[in-house]
């Protein structure tokens, strides 16, 4: 199975795994947004945009591509292939409904891919089937998605840990409140969308944040 190492190291050498949210951009625009976050020192952010007909995704995925290399940050793309490979992304996050890993995998060939996963059998097939990273949760309660899972929690993110080799990226209701917990019961990455986007300083956020996973012994 081919992987993209380089990339591979970098997405997971940051604690936060950002999620640009278009639907939750709090009256900025798009770019505005990223720049925050950006400005923050993210080093991999995921553009989602569930409601977006393609080519307005394509479009936003393209500027997000021009930020994202100005300041080295790994893009990568929610739930489409097409769109992750027209916006030169660096890799793609599929959902269990999502294009087949494998089928994605033929496409993306050695870019990032990450899938949703919600219990151990999802996260191990996940692994096998080839993927570069999990995304597992939901960790907490979350109004951002209706996940059809009740809150994971802590216990069954360990569980999720112990099962895989592959980079974890925790997500679901993480906070700057309790993302040291989610460090430390494993994840390599906390993805947050709410906590992040709802904040008036973005940027003030994510920094804060990094700060809290440069802790040693966190993870
Ligand atoms: N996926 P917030 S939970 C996009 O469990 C997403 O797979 C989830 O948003 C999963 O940080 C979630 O605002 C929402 O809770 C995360």
């Amino acid at each position: 199975m081919t992987r993209a190492p380089a990339s591979f190291a970098r997405v997971f050498s940051s604690p936060l795994y950002a999620v640009l949210d278009i639907e939750q951009l709090q009256g900025r625009s798009s770019s505005a947004a990223l720049e925050g976050l950006l400005q923050g020192g993210v080093s991999v952010v995921q553009l989602r945009a569930k409601t977006l007909p393609g080519k307005e995704f394509l479009e936003l995925a393209r500027d997000a591509r021009r930020q994202t290399r100005a300041r080295d940050c790994l893009l990568i793309i929610n739930d489409r292939v097409d769109i992750a490979l027209a916006a030169r992304a660096d890799g793609v996050h599929l959902g269990q409904d999502d294009l087949p890993l494998q089928d994605a995998r033929t496409l993306m060939r050695t870019k990032l891919i990450g899938i949703s996963t919600h219990d151990v059998e999802q996260a191990r097939a996940a692994e096998s089937g080839g993927a570069d990273y999990i995304g597992f949760g939901p960790i907490f309660g979350t109004k951002t998605k209706e996940t059809g899972y009740a809150p994971r929690g802590l216990p069954l993110l360990r569980e999720a840990r112990h099962a895989v080799k592959i980079p974890l990226v925790a997500i679901g209701g993480i906070t700057e409140a309790n993302v040291v917990q989610v460090w430390q019961a494993g994840a390599d990455a906390a993805a947050m969308i709410s906590d992040v986007l709802g904040a008036q300083d973005v940027a003030g956020k994510v920094k804060r944040i990094l700060v809290l996973g440069t802790g040693a012994g966190l993870r």
